[in-house]
């Protein structure tokens, strides 16, 4: 149950801000460049020596990796930044891929349980996450994930250091994991299989949740699905406890109040005392962050819970939380209307 204003009595907070087109950025187009030469190459070059690779290889691994302008291009518009809540909505709540989250879980179901109980995460979170992020599996990326890394850490100062950092864990990955390095594809910012990790997410949160002796989040789901679960585990997921609330503003409330950060910042007990409650039954106790999303002309307002937090672990934007734990509700509801 959401409150909802029209856009008009709220246009003068200046937030809605949306479907601006970004002109696309000149880049240079070189096709000889050699990342082992590239200045900041050096430096990791270097750490890996240090640390037992061998310099050769990682100098033949960068030099293969080829600089991809359309990666830069991807980076400097993702969908979370231009998109309002409605359209990004949109997006990912329509019915085939509902649908789809159905099917997947009841391929799974048995695994999706297991991890459920071995983890504390429920299946329905762990199909929407998969969902959100690959269509479960249907749209994994088709970039070389040693492309994508350089392409972002010699290419893209903003967050060069990040990417570079990720390169390297990159090395140890297929190191560890016994692949070739220039074999593994995922996404322009180098996200990897069914739940899309990092390498650095990778290398901490992955498991073989098959027991075969791979952790194989590219073509084992199940592998991914514990993955998933465990990422959510460890970054805090509280069993049984909700997500997300309605709001009720029964005080004129001040515009810094909203979409102030991620984190619950005051409890429930605190933001009734400035006016904002809610209609749910929930603990005085429980931390709370006041959000405002435009949807079609209106805006919708939640209190943002610990659990939703967690969610923004995985991908640092409220839109996209809100996307997987509206994709979760509506799997539920498909698949019982299914059962029944
Ligand atoms: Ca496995």
């Amino acid at each position: 149950m959401m409150i909802k204003q029209t856009l008009t009595q709220w246009i003068t907070t200046g937030i809605v801000v949306s479907g601006l087109a970004l002109a696309a950025p000149a880049f240079a187009t070189t096709d000889s460049t050699n990342y082992a030469e590239h200045p900041q190459a050096q430096q990791l070059i270097t750490e890996l020596g240090d640390e037992g690779f061998d310099s050769a290889e990682v100098k033949r691994v960068l030099a293969g990796a080829k600089r991809q302008e359309s990666i830069l291009k991807a980076i400097s518009r993702p969908a979370e930044k231009r998109l309002n809540w409605g359209e990004y909505r949109n997006i990912f709540l329509k019915s085939k891929r509902i649908n789809q989250g159905v099917s997947f879980w009841n391929q799974y179901a048995d695994e999706l349980q297991r991890a459920e109980q071995t983890y504390g995460v429920p299946a329905e979170i762990i199909v929407a996450i998969i969902g959100v992020e690959t269509r479960y599996g249907r749209n994994m990326g088709s970039y070389r994930v040693v492309d994508a890394l350089s392409t972002l850490g010699f290419d893209y100062p903003k967050r060069g250091k990040f990417f570079r950092g990720q390169l390297k864990q990159y090395f140890y990955l297929v190191r560890d994991e016994k692949v070739e390095p220039f074999s593994l594809k995922g996404s322009y910012a180098g996200a990897m299989g069914y739940g899309q990790f990092i390498p650095s997410s990778f290398r901490s949160f992955a498991v073989d949740f098959d027991g075969d002796g791979k952790k194989d989040i590219w073509n084992n789901p199940v592998d991914a699905i514990g993955s998933v679960a465990n990422y959510f585990s460890a970054h805090g997921w509280k069993s049984g406890e909700p997500v997300r609330s309605n709001v009720v503003i029964t005080k004129a409330a001040q515009d810094e109040w909203f979409n102030n950060g991620l984190k619950p910042e005051l409890s429930l007990t605190e933001w009734g005392e400035r006016g904002i409650s809610t209609r749910n039954d929930l603990a005085g106790d429980n931390m709370a962050t006041l959000m405002r999303m435009e949807s079609n002309g209106e805006f919708h307002y939640w209190f943002g819970l610990h659990n939703f937090y967690v969610i923004t672990r995985y991908n640092h934007s409220r839109l996209y939380a809100m996307a997987v734990y509206e994709l979760s509700r509506a799997v539920v509801e498909k698949r019982s209307a299914k059962a029944g």
